[in-house]
């Protein structure tokens, strides 16, 4: 049987140079491609030696490192399922993923052993490891009494790879199931598409939990055998300052809007630069134009999500239009259709519809959930609204979901409302996304307190602070009487968001 794990693809991408670099840190460590190997060997074997169930998922939550990326590799090395979480989810969160995923091994930063530990042991987790950005903790204590050969598993492009959590307009977080074709098929065909060459390097900038970080960003450089110069956190001075020794640089749009901030960012400093892509978020054409103006470059907008990693990317070769996310990438269908389940005409807009081998496997434990999400003839029903031009340029105008993206970051409104309304004293609560010139979107809550009750908005921020991750908290709160409501009792969250349009710009 052919093996069509994912990591043998990126293995054998690898340069015949083992002791070339393949990732050089912020803070001035090199890893060479043999250190690489090694490494994902040592830890693949000492998940091997749990002796855990096949498909076991193995959940991640720590600060960004080498290692951490190392612990994805040797997770599809070894053949289990990687599920990683966010920095900033807080208890409540960590207990709801662990709870839902029932992961065999949770890997968490020392500061967090504590609490999540218990969590996890609660859940029936058998095996918690530690690892900081150190290069410390117990995973790498453990796994540096392993073997450094390792035999990588059999997989077939059906089996999962990994599990990223993303929510829903309604109810709680859902786990969308990537295999490893799912991932590798995406990864290959924008290694065409983006025109990746020998070398190429990519400054990493990004956190590596969700889909832009951990698979476009990373797996782009891996299958093109490219160096990375490897960010903890995005620093825009460093990001510029490095830029004369890199070609290729992927951002949310708030990272192409702090890069603009920094006056050492001109075409001297992007003389060596290839290719910047954007995404996640909508890049506002302000950001696009002066992008253009300030260093020459056209900015590459694409469009992706969790359950689908990339579906539409602008030309890397031909005109890369602003405020559009191009066209759908090759061997991806799209389409866009109206409220009755039929296709539209040019320029009409629609919800958008696509299928293809990069397209998910379902929601974890959600069957019925994953059927709703696909229209009878198999497309997966992203929730975005968008339309295509003549030209074939699509462009998202909205979405059917409720959703805000902050600074790249999804909040679900519906999940922030809970915790709102769960407060003593709250009637009701709306969330809304307002325009903000940084995170290109924020939440403000507008709350409607019970009769008598004397509501603070400091309070409840407060509160939510202590519960969920920081990129959630809304970044005002409005103590009102009552919210605006339609005929139907619906409330019309146009009009809050009309209302607090111009409270950050
Ligand atoms: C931080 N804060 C945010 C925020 N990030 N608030 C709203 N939205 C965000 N994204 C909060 C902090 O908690 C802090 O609050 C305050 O804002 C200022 O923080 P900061 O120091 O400026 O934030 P920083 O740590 O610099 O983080 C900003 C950031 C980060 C833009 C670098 O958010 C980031 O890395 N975003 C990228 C997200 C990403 O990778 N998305 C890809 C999803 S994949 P306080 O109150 O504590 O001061 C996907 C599919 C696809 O969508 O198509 O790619
Ligand atoms: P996630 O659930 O985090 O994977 O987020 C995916 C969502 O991000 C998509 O459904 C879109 O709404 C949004 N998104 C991704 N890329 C873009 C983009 N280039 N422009 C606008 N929205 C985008």
């Amino acid at each position: 049987m052919k093996n069509e794990n994912l990591f043998a693809a990126l293995r054998a991408a690898f340069p015949a140079d083992l002791n070339a670099i393949a990732v050089e840190t912020d803070n001035g460590l090199n890893y060479s491609w043999h250190d690489l190997e090694r490494a994902t060997a040592m830890l693949a074997n000492l998940l091997v030696s749990l002796k855990l169930p096949a498909g076991s998922r193995i959940a991640v939550q720590v600060e960004k490192s080498v290692e951490a990326m190392l612990l994805y590799l040797a997770t599809l090395r070894a053949g289990y399922v990687f599920l990683p979480l966010n920095t900033a989810y807080q208890s409540a969160e960590i207990e709801y993923f662990i709870g839902n995923a029932e992961p065999a091994v949770v890997v968490c930063s020392s500061k967090n052993f504590g609490w999540v530990s218990k969590i996890a042991f609660k859940a029936g987790t058998q095996n918690v490891f530690t690892l900081d950005d150190d290069r410390t903790g117990s995973l790498l204590a453990r796994a540096a009494h392993c073997s450094d050969k390792h035999t990588v598993a059999v997989k077939s492009a059906d089996d999962l790879a990994a599990i990223l959590y993303t929510s829903g307009t309604t109810g709680r977080s859902k786990g969308a199931m990537l295999s490893h074709g799912n991932m590798l098929s995406n990864a290959l065909v924008l290694k065409d598409f983006w025109g990746w060459k020998p070398g190429d390097v990519l400054i990493h900038a990004l956190p590596i939990f969700h889909v832009h970080g951990l698979f476009v960003a990373l797996h782009g450089a891996l299958i093109n055998g490219s160096k990375m110069i490897w960010c903890a956190k995005f620093d825009p001075k460093f990001v510029v300052r490095k830029m004369p020794e890199a070609t290729v640089f992927m951002g949310v749009p708030t990272l192409y809007v702090r890069l603009l901030n920094e006056p050492a960012l001109d075409h001297n400093a992007v003389r060596n630069m290839r290719l910047f892509v954007a995404g996640s978020a909508p890049l506002l054409i302000e950001t696009f134009n002066e992008w253009q103006t300030r260093t020459g470059h056209t900015i590459l907008e694409r469009y992706g999500m969790s359950e689908t990693a990339m579906l539409t990317s602008n030309p890397y070769q031909g005109e890369r239009r602003g405020g559009t996310v191009g066209f759908a990438l090759p061997g991806v269908t799209l389409r866009v259709q109206g409220d009755d389940g039929k296709s539209i005409g040019i320029d009409d807009i629609g919800g958008i519809q696509v299928k293809g081998p990069n397209v998910f496997k379902g929601y974890w434990r959600m069957p019925e959930k994953t059927k709703e999400e696909f229209t009878a003839d198999g497309f997966f029903k992203t929730g975005d609204v968008g339309k295509i031009d003549p030209r074939g340029y699509i462009t998202i105008v909205g979405r059917s979901k409720d959703l805000i993206i902050s600074g790249g970051y999804n909040v679900y409104p519906a999940e922030i409302e809970g915790y709102i309304n769960d407060l003593p004293g709250v009637a009701e609560s709306a969330l809304i996304g307002v325009p903000h010139p940084d995170f290109g979107e924020v939440g403000v809550a507008v709350v409607i307190s019970k009769p008598g009750a004397s509501l603070k908005s400091a309070e409840i921020i407060g509160v939510l602070k202590s519960k969920l991750a920081n990129f959630k908290i809304p970044k005002q709160c409005f103590v009102v009487a009552e919210l605006p409501r339609n005929t139907m009792g619906k409330v019309q969250k146009n009009l809050l968001r009309e209302q607090h349009k111009s409270l950050f710009t």
